[in-house]
């Protein structure tokens, strides 16, 4: 079964890629922002799950159903209405107010709130997708979202001419990392480290290499909500051993103090999880890694996903602004 019309549904945009003057003078490098916050649903997570839904509509989907800490169930909402077809959406307590308002409002979207985190809402989405005709949209453990996520280095090798040095992302359950990694393999890049930001209480990647298993966290206690995956998916952690990854922790601090330094400087506002692969560059993690020797020490094209996200406020900044002090 397939249908070629859906093929010709445009529901990711090629993002710029742009030289970011304030962290190329901060650093001394040249760092390059590949901006995913400018994706009409604010994250890169349109690519991924934008690939799951068109096959899955392919394949007679009727109905799908989401589980996300906000961005995944943004970006399946928008796929759905996009391709015609109704959706249910699943975040847990920890997603804001504003998040569920706009995937009722402006999406269209059945909305349910379920648990404290989000794999709480990822079981009860589990349950609800038994029902015929329904698709469950994992946010981040499905070869087609990797798939859709690989488009990002793609364009990348094509804006950015020569190859970068590094490329700094975050990690939540590692369906972004599982792309960025396929998409450096796809252009030939296989030589290209990756730095894998994470924030202390979501570092489910972390604490998996360290440990040299997969661990599950007892809970999130992370601001990062949508870092916020329990236990990072196999593929992850496979990657660790198949390509370059430094796996590099930040405090909930550095990652809302990375957002807001990047508001001043770009006049961008995302969420502390993109926080958490800017403090790759605020908190200095590239010279804390070349002094380790795990990077050159002649480094000097950085790419940085700027991955966005929706979940997020003036007010909100503000409000943990003044709880970290800064
Ligand atoms: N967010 C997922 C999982 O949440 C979601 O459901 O939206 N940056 C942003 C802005 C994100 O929204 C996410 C994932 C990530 C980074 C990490 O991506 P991942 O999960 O593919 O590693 C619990």
């Amino acid at each position: 079964m397939g249908s070629t019309q859906d093929d010709d549904v445009q529901l990711h945009v090629h993002t710029p890629l742009i030289h970011s003057r304030p962290l190329s003078v901060l650093t001394g490098l040249t760092v390059n922002l590949k901006c995913e916050n400018v994706q009409p649903t604010d994250t890169f997570k349109i690519r991924g799950v934008g690939n799951l839904c068109k096959k899955a509509k392919a394949n007679g989907c009727k109905h799908i159903v989401c589980a996300s800490g906000g961005n995944a169930g943004v970006a399946a909402a928008y796929a759905a209405q996009k391709l015609g077809i109704p959706c249910t959406i699943i975040i847990p307590e920890s997603t804001p107010k504003f998040t569920a308002e706009r995937l009722r409002k402006e999406l269209g979207a059945n909305v349910e709130i379920h648990g404290q985190v989000w794999n709480h809402a990822h079981e009860r989405g589990l349950e609800l997708a038994k029902q015929p005709g329904c698709t469950y949209v994992h946010p981040f453990d499905h070869p087609d979202v990797w798939e859709g996520h690989e488009s990002m280095m793609v364009e990348v090798q094509q804006d950015l001419k020569e190859k970068p040095d590094v490329v700094i992302t975050s990690v939540g359950g590692g369906g972004l990392l599982n792309g960025v990694v396929q998409g450096l393999q796809r252009v030939g890049w296989n030589d290209i480290p990756v730095i894998a930001m994470e924030t202390v209480g979501a570092d489910s990647y972390n604490q998996a290499v360290k440990a040299g298993h997969l661990v599950t966290l007892p809970t999130i206690s992370s601001v990062a909500h949508c870092l916020g995956a329990l236990r990072v998916c196999e593929r992850s952690f496979e990657n660790y051993s198949k390509h370059t990854i430094h796996s590099e922790v930040v405090k909930d601090k550095e990652a809302v103090s990375a957002c807001l330094r990047f508001l001043d400087d770009h006049r961008i506002m995302v969420e502390p999880a993109c926080g958490a692969a800017l403090a790759g560059i605020y908190s200095n993690v590239i010279p804390k890694l070349q002094k380790e020797g795990k990077l050159k020490a002649d480094l000097k094209n950085v790419v940085v996903i700027v991955c966005g996200g929706s979940s997020i406020s003036i007010q909100q900044l503000m409000q943990w602004k003044e709880q970290f002090g800064l």
